[in-house]
């Protein structure tokens, strides 16, 4: 308490602090989890997750990777605050990488690992915070301590550093990132019908795939890349408490209005195409609008929530 008075009243009275008085800060964890009916969702025939979507499948999870940037805690005054982030494997350019796939069952282990990344850690200014708010994704661009601009979307994962190295969160067909790769496994397959690029018959395949990315990106890799659709989906709470809660990416809530059994054109699943059947429920959940990429302005993201720890 003692910190955040004389906090403030240097707020109030600047001209009374020392210039090369840097303001203090304390360190904040910000705890996710994956979850489903419950229960931790995770990697391995043990642990698949019944009832998914609107025809009731049973799943196994294939692979839960997302990222979240712009990461920020709302202060008691109403005030956004930057959340500065700690450097380590998987976070750094102010982009955490969160890991829930550990490389068993059905989850890959060529393209996956067996560690899991839960909590993202950072600093923020010393004061009382109420609220927080992130973007599911990676921001074209970042600028670092020094003032200088790096293209962080569009990089090679050859020519940067974690957590943005990572081949398989690599987007080659749309020269990007995956912002979130989230695969199911559903009992007995997935038809893949008639007609998609894939296949001339009614073809039962394995997995039925959620990878949210930017699209209609032109560029190169000398020029830059721009894109017409960021999907880069906006999650905020009013109310929560870093100590006490955590925020749940709700794995039943993701797919809620599809049905994992089916791809019924494009990609199997929803891999952010504005033209794929599969991706306006997708969209819709993460409060995303499908045709413009923007946030949409009529449906409010439901795949996140907040819950006690
Ligand atoms: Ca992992
Ligand atoms: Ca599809
Ligand atoms: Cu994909």
């Amino acid at each position: 308490m003692r910190t955040l008075l004389a906090l403030s009243s240097c707020v109030a009275f600047l001209t009374a602090c020392g210039s090369d008085d840097s303001p203090a800060t304390q360190a904040v964890s910000i705890q996710f989890a994956a979850q489903a009916n419950g229960k931790d969702a995770q990697c391995g025939a043990v642990n698949e997750i019944t009832n998914l979507g609107s025809t009731n499948k049973t799943a196994e999870i294939q692979d839960l990777r997302f990222y979240v940037s712009e990461l920020k805690l709302i202060n008691d005054k109403g005030l956004m605050v930057d959340v500065a982030l700690d450097k380590n494997a998987n976070q750094d350019f102010g982009v955490a990488l969160l890991d829930f796939e550990n490389a068993t069952g059905a989850c890959s282990a060529d393209t996956g690992n067996a560690k899991l990344y839960t909590a993202i850690m950072g600093n923020v200014p010393t004061g009382t915070y109420t609220g927080v708010q992130f973007t599911l994704g990676v921001p074209d661009t970042w600028v670092d301590a020094s003032g200088k601009t790096i293209t962080l979307s569009h990089s090679n994962t050859t020519a940067i550093t974690a957590p943005l190295d990572v081949p398989s969160m690599a987007w080659s067909w749309q020269g990007g990132r995956k912002f979130a790769k989230i695969e199911f496994k559903p009992t007995g397959g997935v038809t893949n019908q008639k007609g998609t690029p894939e296949t001339t018959d009614d073809a039962t395949v394995t997995s039925w795939v959620v990878h949210m990315g930017a699209t209609g990106c032109t560029g190169s890799d000398a020029t830059g890349y721009s894109c017409t659709n960021p999907n880069l989906a906006k999650v905020a709470f009013s109310s929560f408490d870093a100590s006490k809660q955590k925020i749940v990416l709700d794995v039943p809530a993701l797919v809620a209005q599809s049905d994992i059994s089916v791809n019924q054109n494009s990609a199997l699943g929803c891999m952010s195409g504005t033209t794929d059947k599969e991706c306006p429920a997708v969209f819709d959940a993460l409060g995303l609008d499908l045709l413009t990429g923007k946030v949409s302005t009529s449906k409010t993201q439901t795949v996140f929530k907040v819950a006690n720890k």
